[in-house]
């Protein structure tokens, strides 16, 4: 089998020898129309017959594994995609250290790696129903087609998933993959696992959020996955990075083009004072102090994601070697950890403090801070545009007690720079951090389709490059 070329023969390309495994290609099989169901009721509202030029890999060699072409979204190649397999790779860290990488799921973590698994595959659907109606208000046909790579790759990420589920969990893992397909974002009833999948994406500007903030949490999710023991699981993770780092540099550069819009709006108008909110919204642009609060939303929301300050949980993958740290290989210790502390943001007698704690049950945090500084590098480069017209308004991270619903700042009131506030207090001051009705409405005034190739909604600056490197006015989208 070539592990790097993709199989196409089959109903579903892979690089895992599909073709010979007929058990779990009968699973898959059967899974696959209830897959294609859910993407018609719950991926993009509108679309299905649209040709999108889209990226499909076709390898997993870093060098070049994808290719560009027109694609109807229901027919893209959902496939099954491992990188390729580490010769003699031994588990990196944990009580297992230096063992022989497991090629199946050792008996007493099956529990533990299926709940990872699963709850890894949760995200991926959730956002693409989280996504579902921001086609029909794309400011341009570029970032509609950049929506739907994302969505699609979403799509093949929960595909990367089911097949973990159904080829190592056996009938647990069948009907983990159904549950899958049965959850559904923000549903009371059924929700999904996470808090920040059950919320809106009711703009482009939170989709570009979304993307820099929520989508960072994957990259470092996967990344501590990639290093577990369960070679299988490291395989898969380790190629999904790959596509996710187009995720983020979606969001990353529609904040930029955003902000860099509004300050060239700004510019044009004589405008100087950021603060003056209502004479930007008369130029149609989005002003700096919402984007800044719709940062703090976003952020606070994927800050939820790494879970307690204090988790026996990461504790124990970190030891059963199932679940690494950001870049394990690059960290110089005994990778075991334990013995050694590590420095936790708590709440002690109502205070904030530094505390601290077992390094093996600070995992989360440890994971979190690098999320944080990964976030911090992205907002400089807004800052720079920012900066480069001269006006004086920094974008900033809000402090990780703000606005949280997970960990033990889920008890307290804090405002952006730390400072606990009485529930009154924060009652009053909240529009000041978060984007308010009356934001979201204004947002939701500029939230025009934009269709003509080569044309831009007047709140956002078209992007440096092309996809591909096609021309400015390529057409991305043909809609049927
Ligand atoms: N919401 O011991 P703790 C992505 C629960 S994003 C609800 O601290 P742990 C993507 C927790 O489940 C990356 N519940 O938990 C991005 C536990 O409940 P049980 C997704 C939460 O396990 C954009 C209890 O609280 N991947 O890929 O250390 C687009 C005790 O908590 C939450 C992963 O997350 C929450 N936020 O940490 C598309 C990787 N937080 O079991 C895709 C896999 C905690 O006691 N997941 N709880 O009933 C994990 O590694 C961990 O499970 C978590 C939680 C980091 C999520």
């Amino acid at each position: 089998m070539n592990v790097i070329n993709v199989d196409y023969n089959g109903m579903i390309p892979n690089n895992v020898g599909l073709n010979d495994d007929i058990r779990v290609r009968k699973a898959l099989e059967k899974w696959h129309p209830g897959y294609l169901d859910w993407w018609q009721d719950m991926g993009p509202d509108g679309f299905q017959q649209a040709l999108v030029y889209l990226r499909t890999a076709v390898s997993v060699d870093p060098k070049g594994w994808a290719k560009f072409d027109y694609v109807r979204m229901p027919e893209y190649k959902w496939g099954i995609l491992l990188a390729p397999q580490v010769e003699d790779r031994k588990i990196p860290f944990g009580s297992h250290r230096g063992e022989k990488a497991w090629q199946e799921v050792p008996g007493e973590y099956r529990a533990m790696l299926r709940r990872l698994i699963v709850i890894q595959g949760d995200t991926e659907p959730a956002s693409v129903e989280q996504q579902r109606y921001l086609g029909k208000t794309a400011p341009s046909l570029y970032d509609l087609r950049n929506l739907f790579q994302v969505n699609v790759e979403e799509g093949r990420h929960l595909w990367a998933m089911v097949y973990l589920l159904q080829k190592y969990f056996g009938s647990d893992g069948r009907d983990e993959a159904e549950g899958l397909l049965e959850r559904r974002s923000g549903d009371p009833d059924t929700p999904r696992m996470l808090g920040a999948f059950n919320e809106k994406t009711p703009d482009w500007l939170s989709f570009f959020m979304f993307t820099t903030f929520t989508d960072r949490d994957g990259k470092m999710q996967l990344e501590a996955l990639a290093q577990s023991g369960f070679d299988p699981l490291s395989r898969t993770c380790r190629f999904m990075l790959t596509e996710e780092a187009h995720h983020m540099f979606v969001g990353e550069t529609g904040v930029t083009r955003v902000v860099e819009r509004t300050c060239q709006a700004m510019k044009d108008a004589g405008i100087d004072d950021p603060h003056d909110i209502e004479a930007v919204r008369k130029l149609g642009v989005i002003d700096l102090p919402t984007v800044q609060k719709k940062a703090n939303l976003h952020f606070s929301l994927s800050l939820d994601l790494f879970g307690n300050e204090i988790s026996t949980n990461a504790a124990n993958a970190f030891h059963a070697g199932v679940k690494g740290r950001f870049r394990e290989e690059r960290i110089k210790d005994d990778h075991q950890l334990e013995s050694g502390t590590y420095p936790v943001m708590r709440l002690i007698n109502g205070r904030i403090e530094n505390q601290d704690v077992p390094a093996l049950s600070g995992l989360n945090m440890r994971l979190r801070d690098d999320y944080v500084g990964d976030c911090n590098a992205g907002i400089g480069r807004w800052n720079k545009v920012i900066e480069g017209f001269n006006i004086r308004f920094q974008i900033k991270l809000p402090h990780v007690a703000f606005h949280r619903h997970i960990g033990e700042f889920s008890t307290i009131k804090a405002d952006t720079d730390g400072n606990i506030l009485a529930d009154a207090e924060w009652e009053k001051r909240e529009a000041e951090f978060l984007p308010s009705d009356s934001d979201r409405d204004y947002i939701e005034s500029l939230m025009k389709p934009e269709r003509e190739p080569g044309k831009f909604a007047g709140w956002i600056a078209p992007p440096k490059v092309g996809i591909d490197n096609k021309p400015g006015d390529f057409e991305y989208v043909k809609i049927m």
